[in-house]
């Protein structure tokens, strides 16, 4: 049996999307980050942290999108969407991986300064600005080290996974005209049936009320 823990447009659309590229049969249960299910003690038994995604994997429970993923493309190898040790893509494969949570942390601490404050709490607007900057950096060398369709020379793979669900939600805080490599790359990645799969099964979110956060002025 293989469940998915759920909130929709989190980071375990990353699972969800790579669940969908293996043609793996499972179970989704919805959360919200809004509605107190995550701190649930039925959750929090299986995530401690009260975070997404968790999954059960045949009677195993694993957190961290970034391990989830490497586990499921270590188990399911014959789908060949990651190169395995010793393979001359591997060190970028991880380097990836890495980095994709680095956007995700800044996309996270966004998140907490213009979306999830709550009255009187403010905002600060330096730090904002710098983490939009952050943002904007780290994007920028994806751009400039971009070429083909996709992050590996070899074709697609779950690093696209991982990269590309950041990029998607960056969208909120920059503009991602900036990168017409990444965009073209993007609208690649869409276009896959597995991920529109995964678009049809993810849910309303009810993570942002806006189409985009400008910075806040200083002051
Ligand atoms: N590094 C972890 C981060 C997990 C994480 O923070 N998930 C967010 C959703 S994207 C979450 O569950 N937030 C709930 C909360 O902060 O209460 C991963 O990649 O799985």
């Amino acid at each position: 049996m293989i469940r998915l823990h759920h909130v929709p447009l989190a980071r375990s659309l990353r699972v969800m999307w790579l669940l969908e590229e293996l043609g793996l049969g499972y179970e989704v249960a919805y959360y919200s980050i809004r509605d107190g299910s995550l701190r649930a003690p039925d959750f929090l038994a299986l995530s401690p942290a009260g975070r997404v995604p968790v999954l059960e994997h045949h009677g195993a429970v694993w957190v961290e999108s970034g391990a989830i993923v490497q586990m499921l493309c270590e188990t399911y190898s014959e789908a060949g969407l990651m190169p395995p040790p010793g393979h001359a893509e591997r060190a970028r494969f991880l380097e990836v991986l890495s980095l994709s949570e680095t956007v995700g942390c800044l996309l996270e601490n966004l998140n907490l300064n213009q979306v999830f404050l709550r009255p009187p709490a403010r905002p600060s607007a330096t730090v904002v600005k710098l983490l939009n900057a952050r943002l904007r950096a780290a994007l920028a060398a994806m751009e400039a080290r971009m070429e083909g369709d996709h992050l590996l020379p070899s074709g697609f793979s779950a690093a696209d996974i991982m990269f590309a669900y950041g990029f998607e939600l960056a969208r909120y805080y920059v503009d991602l005209d900036q990168y017409p490599r990444l965009m073209a790359y993007w609208d690649g990645l869409r276009a896959r049936p597995a991920y529109q799969r995964a678009k049809a099964r993810d849910g309303e979110q009810d993570i942002y009320a806006q189409e985009f956060y400008p910075v806040p002025e200083e002051g």
